[in-house]
């Protein structure tokens, strides 16, 4: 049973608020984006998502410790599609901290184990120079995973000393990935030439939506801007040069028409994600299948809004063939629920930072690995 109902506003790695829920003395915290989808739940001023808690929501008290049924009363409460009214800030607090409790005494043992995509190097909405947001590490040839986590680790600190030698600036961004002036395609020549080395696939998250104005997508370092049809082009051709193993967001949030044509072209060895283009959101994620867009999604909790509806759209991925990633935000706590969700729900693929206060997940994937009998990671088919 819900004993005690509390919020408190806490900082997040960007230096700014967010919400913070306590339900029996066990936390959970929300995360926030940079990069955010148009279709993803609202977000609202973190003091009035503190007040909610502390007020309307005590209604949960007395309610039975139960994931899906604190869930649907949170939907129910809110009333509307995408939490306009509570926010869905609010909501994930809520339902991660009901998560944690409920696995406080419950724990979470399971065998397969998810590949950590760790984001090595960054720029966009982010911060830094190359347009693309994220290049990512897979460190698929990885046994266990304290050597999938130690890949990504060595690749960032050779990575670092590379940059400096190669570029005038170099810096870390929001998420701990390194930038440095250089533009997004010497940087895949340098990543992808370290990578290699280590057992490590790339990918990237263009996070295409941010660098689409008036029809076109602007590579401001590259200094071209190129028509969807082009940007499709582009975007085959790079994955072949640099062997790319996953693109995520390729086209702007609502093109599920190129998103489609990509999977068709090069999908067989290259996982095509979609984060804003689905934003963890059943329907959109239906539409995708319709269409044949995509054949990964991003599951970031907070962009459902609830543990429940993010599942929901785990299991529908999952029976389409669908690959899910489970996924961080940029900004973040240390809360490390969506490492406990990750495993729980067996998925192969976890998004995640390299450093700083972003190795709570990874850590906390780290202990489950112990708790296990006979852990192994997960079987990424055709990817290596
Ligand atoms: C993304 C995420 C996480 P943000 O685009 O995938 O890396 O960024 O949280 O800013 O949306
Ligand atoms: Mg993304």
């Amino acid at each position: 049973m819900i004993h005690e109902l509390h919020a408190e506003k806490v900082l997040d790695s960007r230096g700014n608020w967010t919400v913070k829920a306590y339900v029996n003395g066990i936390s959970g915290t929300a995360p926030s984006g940079a990069s955010t989808g148009t279709y993803e739940a609202k977000v609202i001023p973190t003091n009035q998502a503190v007040k909610i808690i502390n007020s309307k929501l005590q209604r949960l008290v007395g309610e039975k410790l139960n994931q899906a049924e604190i869930d649907i009363l949170l939907e129910s409460m809110d009333g509307t599609d995408n939490f306009d009214k509570i926010g869905g800030n609010t909501a994930i607090a809520v339902s991660f901290a009901v998560f944690n409790a409920m696995h406080k005494s419950k724990k979470i043992i399971r065998e397969i184990f998810p590949f950590p995509l760790g984001n090595v190097f960054g720029g966009g909405a982010h911060g830094g120079y190359t347009t693309f947001q994220e290049f990512l590490s897979l460190p698929v040839k990885a046994k266990s995973i304290y050597e999938a986590i130690e890949a990504n680790a060595e690749l960032h600190h050779r990575l670092k000393e590379t940059f400096r030698k190669k570029a005038k600036v170099v810096g870390i961004n929001d998420e701990g990935a390194i930038t440095a002036e250089i533009d997004d395609l010497k940087a895949l020549d340098i990543i992808t030439d370290t990578a290699e080395d280590l057992g490590c696939r790339i990918g990237i998250d263009a996070a295409a939506s941010e660098f689409f104005k008036n029809g076109k997508y602007t590579y401001r370092s590259l200094k071209k801007t190129l028509k969807p049809e082009d940007q499709l082009d582009f975007l085959i051709e790079t994955a072949k040069k640099y062997r790319l193993i996953y693109i995520e967001d390729p086209f702007e949030e609502n093109d599920f028409k190129n998103t489609a044509e990509l999977t068709k072209k090069i999908g067989k060895n290259c996982l095509i994600c979609g984060d804003d283009l689905f934003v963890t959101d059943e329907r959109r994620l239906s539409q995708g299948i319709r269409e044949g867009a995509a054949n990964s999604i991003i599951i970031k909790p907070n962009q459902a809004g609830t543990v429940s509806q993010a599942y929901d759209t785990v299991s529908l991925a999952v029976k389409n063939n669908i690959t899910p990633v489970v996924s961080h935000r940029s900004g973040e706590t240390s809360d490390s629920t969506m490492a406990r969700l990750a495993v729980l729900w067996s998925v192969p693929i976890i998004k995640a930072g390299v450093i700083d206060m972003r190795v709570a997940k990874l850590n906390e994937l780290i202990h489950l690995w112990n708790m296990a009998e006979s852990p192994k990671m997960a079987d990424l088919k055709n990817m290596k």
